[in-house]
């Protein structure tokens, strides 16, 4: 049986990737960070199959204890400050967090179990102001926010523990993956939860930064499979994931807002604070390198993905409205 060790196991993609794992037989160990209020939101259906393990990616010490204990064949690193608007308000506690943790866990690795095969969570991001359409394994990065210039740290820092180290270290360059389990300050969760809220009636608007913005959204459930792939070929490599479409957000309220026959133009409101210091104008992926080494293939496409968001969405505000009808609030 292989033993993998899931950092942000609670987040989107860990919990996608903890089913995974769990459904090939792994033994699964989760690094939680201790919070006030536990979130086990996303993986409350495997909660009790996790070997969870409690510890901080700024937290050296924390991290060589979880790989003693885990003592894995796979360390798959999705931890991070993901929110790109956030990286602004908190760029150091950014680079902490999604630069220089890379590190710490690529030291808790190397010292601990360096025969380990390594997964970093890398990110279109990286891309910026692109420098050329679609973009690639070679593209050069151009950063546009903290995030992205924290996420090229941690890049160049897993391909450098590969030259340096010989270690078994992959850096997967994810495009934008949504799913029912995206966090609500993402765009795709923000408009399909939105879309449920104002059908449902409890909601009137949405309130929206940069409606041209372009991106090549696919589905988190297929792109854990890919950062799965891998780790499981002869050598380590570089790989974009991307689904080769690309929409803008405008179409997006459009898709999401027709599906319950509503048109978006009536609820949407433009508002400056969730426009960017420095916007990524577009995204598109291009993965033929992936698709042809590691065999990968998505499965939900664009539509199916945001009507998926919606459905899911209203099925829980439902749930919510009784609820808060049943206890008189
Ligand atoms: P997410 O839902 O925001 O999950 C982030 C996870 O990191 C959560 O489990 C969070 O724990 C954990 N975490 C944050 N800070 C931590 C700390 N100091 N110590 C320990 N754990 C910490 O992100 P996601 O969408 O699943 O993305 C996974 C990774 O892929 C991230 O590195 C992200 O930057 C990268 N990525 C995502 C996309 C995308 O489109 N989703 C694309 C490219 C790259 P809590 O539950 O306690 O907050
Ligand atoms: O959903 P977003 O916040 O995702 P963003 O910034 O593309 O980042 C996501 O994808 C990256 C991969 O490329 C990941 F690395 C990162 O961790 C994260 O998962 O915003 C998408 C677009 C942006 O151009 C933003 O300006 O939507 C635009 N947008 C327009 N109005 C908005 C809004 N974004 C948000 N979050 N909220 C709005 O009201």
């Amino acid at each position: 049986m292989k033993t993998a060790l899931i950092t942000g196991v609670t987040g989107q993609d860990g919990s996608y990737l903890a089913e995974l794992l769990l459904d090939k037989g792994y033994k699964v160990f989760g690094l939680r960070r201790r919070t006030s209020t536990p979130n086990y939101e996303n993986v409350i259906r495997i909660k009790d199959k996790i070997h969870w393990l409690s510890g901080d990616l700024n937290d050296l010490a924390s991290l060589i204890e979880a790989v003693r204990i885990s003592n894995p064949d796979e360390v798959y690193n999705l931890a991070a400050q993901s929110f790109v608007a956030a990286s602004w308000p908190q760029p150091i506690a950014t680079a902490q967090m999604t630069a220089l943790a890379v590190t710490n866990m690529l030291e808790a690795v190397r010292i601990v179990k360096p025969d380990a095969r390594f997964y970093q969570a890398s990110s279109s991001e990286m891309f910026g102001k692109v420098v050329e359409t679609p973009q690639k394994e070679t593209t050069p990065f151009y950063p546009r926010s903290p995030y992205g210039v924290a996420k090229v740290y941690g890049h160049w820092i897993t391909v450098n523990y590969r030259e340096s180290f010989n270690m078994f270290a992959c850096s997967g360059i994810l495009f934008n993956h949504e799913s029912p389990r995206r966090g609500l300050e993402f765009v795709t969760r923000k408009v399909t939860d939105a879309v449920a809220r104002i059908k449902l009636g409890v909601q009137n608007e949405i309130r929206m930064g940069n409606l041209d913005a372009l991106r090549d959204w696919g589905f988190a459930g297929d792109y854990v499979k890919a950062m799965w792939l891998m780790l499981q070929q002869d050598e380590p490599d570089d790989f974009v994931i991307s689904t080769g479409e690309m929409h803008s957000v405008r179409e997006l309220l459009e898709v999401a807002f027709s599906y319950v026959n509503l048109n978006y133009k009536d609820y949407v409101v433009i508002d400056s604070q969730f426009v960017r210091p420095a916007e990524v104008e577009l995204l598109l992926g291009d993965c033929t390198k992936a698709k042809e080494t590691l065999g990968w293939k998505l499965d939900v496409d664009f539509k199916q993905l945001i009507h998926m968001m919606v459905d899911e969405d209203l099925k829980r505000v439902k749930s919510e409205m009784r609820y808060y009808e049943l206890m008189g609030i």
